[in-house]
């Protein structure tokens, strides 16, 4: 008996071969080794045809990634595709779960291809960085056609079974049992010569104008990521060459992106998303069973989160402080609903559906069944006090309590409960319906179980968890707030704000730091620096331009103007002398000489400040991994996936570099920052922060 992960029974005439590799049947070398001895079996055997049949849940997911910084070793995807083409036997893939990557690309060599009608298909490469590397730029294309093969390798959006099936992707979707409905179809071919892909470069090829308007489209969509150009070219190549050069190509193609900064930074992304939901302090936690969520406050923030609760199945009672006020958070949700039947991702029954789980309440008395509950009221703590002190009374002692506070400290808002290791932290991001970050705040006093439960939930509403201790801020905001600052600085010194927001934005951020502020609103900065202000270090440089414009009336674009101008229902922002008269008297008064910072001297020092953060927070235990701070970034800031989250885009910079940077900023404004110890000392190292992911 071997122990290959690959496997093949005779049934009458046909051959079936079954990939069994768990937990996602992932191409490692012993499944491409037993393919390719599968395909000298089934030529051997006295069968008419081969099923590729995966077991567990999923019909093969891909290469395996965790052997990308490994030497590459034979046989090669390229080649047991190659061999199942060849092979004087139809093949008929089998697919149900995810056919992604390598798997797709296996099903492509194989001769037809019949899915279950819940399966899905595609080529997300582009999230690894990558493109297809064995042949599914040269296949795909010549199956679907130029136009839905770009579509699909860019974007990496797998299709489903029944738009294959349109695509002519899949020969027959199968209603019922899939192994027997692909043996019903490989019967039918048995005899029929393998129809093996055209050799010949694609056809019909897509005139310039249409390639040069495609190939515009994936270079704005990539935003700096260089790998949907990488893919672009090489499904190109499938209509200028023959599939053997078309392959060679696309394997050069691979090896270069592989190798790539890029390509590093989201595979670290794509196990940093898996492991930051996995917290040491929550192993072997027993996470509770949750249904019902009493949400207090009704507001923006209190209905994103009932929203999202109630999309993840939950009940959901939303408690305000008065029935007009309950009405109107009601109203609130019903409005987030209906934007997503709008986006076709509800039915208007699912929608009715959802509202029945959603009971508005003016009384604290209405949580009482709710086994955990959500505050997210005004950001003070007598009131948050008060809430929580109200559902003590009104819930069951060992009924979970999150606050959902961005700046106060859990610990204080527990103080005084029957029994504070049921307090946790859920910081939700605004809007809390569609943002995915969700950070779990642990309190002095929260017990494991309470967190894994926390944690639990999160991934119930599709969300991204990650473990905070208490700081002011926690993770995200905390960063966010020294990246602020040292950008602050630069205005004043430089007297401008635009170049700053266009480099941050060259870098790949969405948007540049004042250009958010105006997005978000400056209120709530101002009533933190307020909140602050008896306790701030006056060595510490001051930058007061922002209070100026908050004392105009100026709180972004809400009200018209912030740091920008904005015209009459526009988000275009307009730069305004009113900013630029703020600027120059702050400069002026702060007795600060001009200076200029070119483009990535800006980048390079607001990341220097930013990693330098998040290397003070390692040190304070706030986060346990590297890995847990570029997750935060990356879904609750829009960090650039492609460029790994801070701790590896300092990785991929070089910690000495970003320590030397760091060593300016401080030395430009002396008192005013902390040169974190740790980052002295990985970057002493030499091993880069990733080593402290475990
Ligand atoms: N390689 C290695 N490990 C993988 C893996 C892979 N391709 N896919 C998943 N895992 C691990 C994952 O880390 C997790 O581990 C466990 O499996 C379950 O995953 C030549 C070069 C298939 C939709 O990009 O999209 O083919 O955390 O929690 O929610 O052109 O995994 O339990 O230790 O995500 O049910 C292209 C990536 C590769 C697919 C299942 N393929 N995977 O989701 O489970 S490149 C992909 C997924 C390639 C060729 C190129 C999802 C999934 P642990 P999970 P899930």
């Amino acid at each position: 008996m071997s122990d290959s992960p690959v496997s093949v029974a005779i049934d009458g005439d046909l051959a079936i071969v079954t990939v069994d590799n768990p937990p996602v049947n992932a191409l490692a070398h012993a499944v491409r080794e037993g393919l390719s001895e599968a395909v000298k079996t089934v030529e051997a055997a006295d069968v008419g045809a081969a099923v590729l049949v995966c077991a567990g849940r999923t019909f093969i997911a891909g290469a395996d990634i965790r052997e990308f910084d490994m030497a590459p070793k034979a046989p090669h995807l390229t080649e047991v595709v190659g061999q199942i083409e060849m092979c004087s036997k139809p093949w008929i893939a089998a697919i149900h779960g995810t056919a992604l990557g390598g798997g797709l690309e296996t099903a492509l060599g194989c001769h037809y291809r019949v899915a279950a009608a819940t399966a899905k298909m595609g080529l997300p490469e582009v999230h690894l960085g990558i493109l297809p590397g064995a042949g599914g730029t040269q296949r795909l294309p010549r199956i679907v056609g130029a136009a839905a093969a770009v579509e699909m390798i860019t974007t990496g959006v797998p299709v489903s079974a029944a738009r294959a099936k349109e695509m002519g992707l899949v020969a027959k979707v199968v209603e019922g049992d899939l192994t027997e409905g692909a043996k019903e179809f490989a019967r039918s071919v048995i005899g029929v010569t393998p129809p093996r892909i055209d050799r010949a470069p694609a056809a019909p090829a897509p005139s310039d104008a249409e390639w040069a308007a495609m190939r515009a489209k994936v270079e704005k969509a990539a935003k700096g990521q260089i790998s949907p150009l990488g893919c672009f070219d090489s499904i190109r190549n499938a209509f200028r060459l023959d599939l053997d050069a078309g392959l060679e190509a696309e394997r050069e193609g691979f090896m270069v992106l592989k190798d790539s900064d890029q390509s590093k930074a989201l595979r670290h992304a794509f196990f940093a998303e898996r492991a930051v939901a996995k917290p040491k302090v929550i192993a072997g936690a027993k996470p509770r069973e949750i249904a019902r969520v009493a949400v207090v406050g009704g507001g923006l923030m209190g209905s994103g989160i009932a929203t999202s609760l109630l999309q993840a199945g939950l009940e959901v009672t939303m408690i305000e402080m008065s029935a007009d006020a309950a009405e109107a958070g009601r109203a609130r949700v019903e409005t987030n609903l209906d934007s997503a039947v709008k986006r076709g991702r509800l039915s208007a029954e699912g929608k009715a559906k959802l509202m029945a789980a959603l009971t508005p309440a003016a009384d604290y008395g209405a949580a009482a069944g709710a086994d955990l509950a959500v505050e997210a009221v005004f950001e003070d703590m007598e009131v948050k006090r008060k809430v929580f002190g109200a559902l003590d009374e009104a819930m069951g002692a060992e009924a979970i309590l999150a606050t959902n506070t961005s700046y106060l400290n859990p610990n204080e808002i527990a103080a005084g409960l029957r029994n504070p290791a049921r307090v946790v932290g859920m910081h939700f991001f605004s809007p809390a319906h569609v943002m995915r970050l969700v950070e779990v705040v642990q309190a002095a006093e929260t017990s494991p179980e309470v967190l894994a439960t926390a944690f639990a939930l999160a991934k119930k509403m599709r969300k991204v968890a990650a473990l905070s201790g208490v700081c002011d801020g926690f993770i995200g905001n905390r960063m966010l707030s020294a990246y602020r600052r040292v950008c602050d600085y630069m205005m004043e010194d430089m007297r401008a704000i635009e170049p700053i927001d266009q480099a941050i934005r060259d870098f790949g951020m969405p948007m540049g730091p004042f250009q958010l502020m105006d997005l978000a609103g400056l209120q709530i900065g101002w009533a933190n620096r307020k909140r602050l202000a008896p306790t701030r270090d006056p060595k510490v440089r001051y930058v007061t331009v922002a209070d100026r414009l908050c004392e105009a009336g100026r709180f972004g674009q809400k009200t018209g103007a912030g740091w920008y101008r904005y015209e009459k229902g526009a988000r275009t922002p307009l730069s305004d002398p009113f900013t630029q008269d703020a600027i120059e008297k702050a400069a002026e008064e702060a007795g600060r000489e001009k200076r200029d910072f070119d483009a990535e001297t800006i980048r390079r020092r607001a990341m220097a400040v930013l990693i330098n953060e998040g290397a003070q927070i390692l040190d304070e235990g706030i986060a346990a991994r590297p890995l847990d701070i570029d997750m935060v970034k990356i879904f609750g800031y829009g960090f650039p996936r492609w460029r790994g989250g801070p701790m590896m885009h300092a990785d991929i910079t070089g910690v000495d570099k970003v320590l030397a940077d760091m060593e300016a900023v401080a030395a430009d404004d002396p008192g005013s920052w902390t040169v974190s110890p740790l980052l002295r000392k990985v970057a002493k190292s030499g091993e880069g922060f990733a080593k402290l992911n475990g």
